[in-house]
């Protein structure tokens, strides 16, 4: 080979040596490319990274298929999701779509402030459609009322838990409860109240499970601390004996504010000023049926202003004056008492004693202006100021019962069945088979207390109403 064949050789070695550098780099460019579209891929059509969006991102997106892009929206079947992120202040915002009703959830990079909102008017309620062998629980019929369907037009009603930053783990089960079996079709809002601020995490958890808007409110001081004319001797004298006494609750101080708040306040809440019906909602109950129709519709339909599930005696011990003070207030206001009243459920000698019968308040749908009224308003202060919810402990069932008793028209109340609801102790399920399957309740028959001869009175209800008892209930 000649040393000029031998250069030529090395040049073109060098320049074959090019080739296949720049091929080779080529080739690491398209690995590396496609390791990230694949990366991009898997990762996007699973949930939105929390780094990027935060823990509420992860709650929005729990169980749904869902594709996350960054200013940009991307359509799944289920699902539209845009996180867009600003400059400043981070703000990270989702929208999500499923079965036509878009949500909207927007959470600041410092988790300040979380506002759960309906986007503008584009939330759509889920209307069911009635099979046409729909039944009613037997009770329902026995009251005569109806079961409205589905017309797409959301009352003016919330649901409103009182509660405390540390009741938040049971909450969580109530509030599943309540979107599963109800209001995932409507979407009604939720008002939190708390005699202190709701935390951070409260907020993020409770805005992520409920389906309506999230409210959350703070109780003013005055309604949540002994008035002055509470003797502070006598009240710290009257509690050591209740606890000898072993007085449910008799010691606690705490109790008695959210007895009292319950029973005066919750309406006044600014929260609740734009609403017409309210379904409390303690944070420590179940339901365990679907509830096939709108709770608040069947209110307003039927012209309801109180609903109930369970009803029972009243410990004697914590409301011994209870009586004589509502006897007073009635002399001195008899205009209040409505002339077809419900008094023979709480009273079996026409009002000369109370026979222990209420409502058991935590479950209650009802009418806020029923509380909004003059006479439940000079009822509640007239109460108020004997000072008893501090000494002798009153509980805010027995005080809402008995004036809706008084004030209400006796065709006004409501035995709710077919929800299936607990309380501990107690609990509420269909006796009806054929209601039970329907509404795919998941209690114990078995362990239904509502029609017991003692402690409970909702035969009582029924029977000074004359409704005939549910199928599989013995008259006696
Ligand atoms: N913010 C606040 N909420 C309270 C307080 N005490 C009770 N609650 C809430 O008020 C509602 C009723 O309270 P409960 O303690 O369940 O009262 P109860 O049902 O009479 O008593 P239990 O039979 O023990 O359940 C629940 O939703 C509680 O979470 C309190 O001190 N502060
Ligand atoms: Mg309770």
């Amino acid at each position: 080979m000649s040393e000029e064949d031998t250069k030529t050789k090395k040049v073109d070695q060098r320049s074959n040596n090019g080739t296949n550098y720049k091929f080779s780099l080529i080739s690491i460019l398209i690995a590396i490319v496609s390791i990230f579209v694949i990366y991009y891929k898997q990762n996007s059509n699973l949930t939105i990274d929390e780094n990027t969006c935060g823990e509420i991102c992860n709650n929005v997106n729990k169980g749904i298929d869902s594709t996350v892009v960054t200013t940009e929206t991307v359509t799944t079947e289920k699902i539209i999701t845009s996180v867009i992120t600003e400059a400043g202040p981070v703000v990270t915002k989702v929208i999500t779509e499923e079965n036509n009703v878009k949500r909207s959830t927007e959470q600041q990079d410092d988790n300040d402030d979380i506002v759960y909102l309906d986007l503008e008017g584009t939330s759509k309620m889920i209307n069911l459609i009635r099979p046409d062998d729909y039944q009613m629980p037997a009770s329902d019929v026995a009251q005569g009322v109806v079961h409205p369907e589905d017309d797409g037009i959301r009352e003016n009603a919330v649901l409103v838990t009182l509660c405390r930053n540390s009741d938040l783990l049971n909450l969580q089960k109530t509030i599943r409860d309540i979107e599963d079996r109800f209001n995932h079709r409507y979407h009604y809002d939720w008002v939190f109240l708390n005699e202190v601020e709701f935390s951070d995490e409260f907020k993020r958890v409770t805005s992520a499970l409920c389906s309506g808007k999230t409210k959350y409110g703070l109780i003013p001081e005055e309604q949540w601390s002994e008035p002055d004319y509470i003797d502070v001797e006598k009240f710290e004298k009257i509690r050591d004996e209740m606890f000898d006494n072993e007085v449910l609750y008799g010691e606690s101080i705490p109790y008695r504010h959210m007895c009292r708040y319950q029973a005066g306040f919750f309406w006044q809440h600014p929260l609740l000023d734009e609403y017409d019906y309210y379904w409390r909602v303690d944070s420590d109950v179940n339901i365990f049926c679907n509830i096939p129709y709108d709770i608040f519709k069947f209110m307003r339909v039927n012209q309801k202003k109180y609903g109930f599930i369970l009803s029972l005696t009243e410990y004697e011990t914590t409301i011994p004056t209870l009586w004589k003070h509502v006897k007073g207030f009635l002399d001195e206001h008899p205009e209040y008492i409505n002339d077809n009243n419900l008094i023979d459920f709480i009273s079996d000698d026409d009002g000369e004693t109370f026979n222990g019968c209420h409502f058991w308040s935590n479950f209650e749908v009802a009418d806020l202006n029923f509380f909004r009224s003059q006479a439940y308003q000079d009822f509640f202060e007239y109460l108020d100021n004997t000072g008893n919810f501090f000494y002798e402990r009153w509980g805010d069932a027995p005080i809402h019962s008995i004036a809706a008793a008084f004030f209400l028209d006796r065709s006004e109340f409501h035995f709710f069945d077919g929800l299936g609801f607990y309380h501990p102790d107690f609990l509420s399920c269909p006796t009806e088979e054929n209601i039970r399957i329907q509404n795919q309740c998941t209690c114990d028959p078995e362990k239904d207390v509502t029609w017991w001869t003692f402690y409970f009175c909702t035969r009582q209800y029924f029977r000074i109403n004359d409704y005939e008892l549910p199928p599989d209930v013995s008259p006696i």
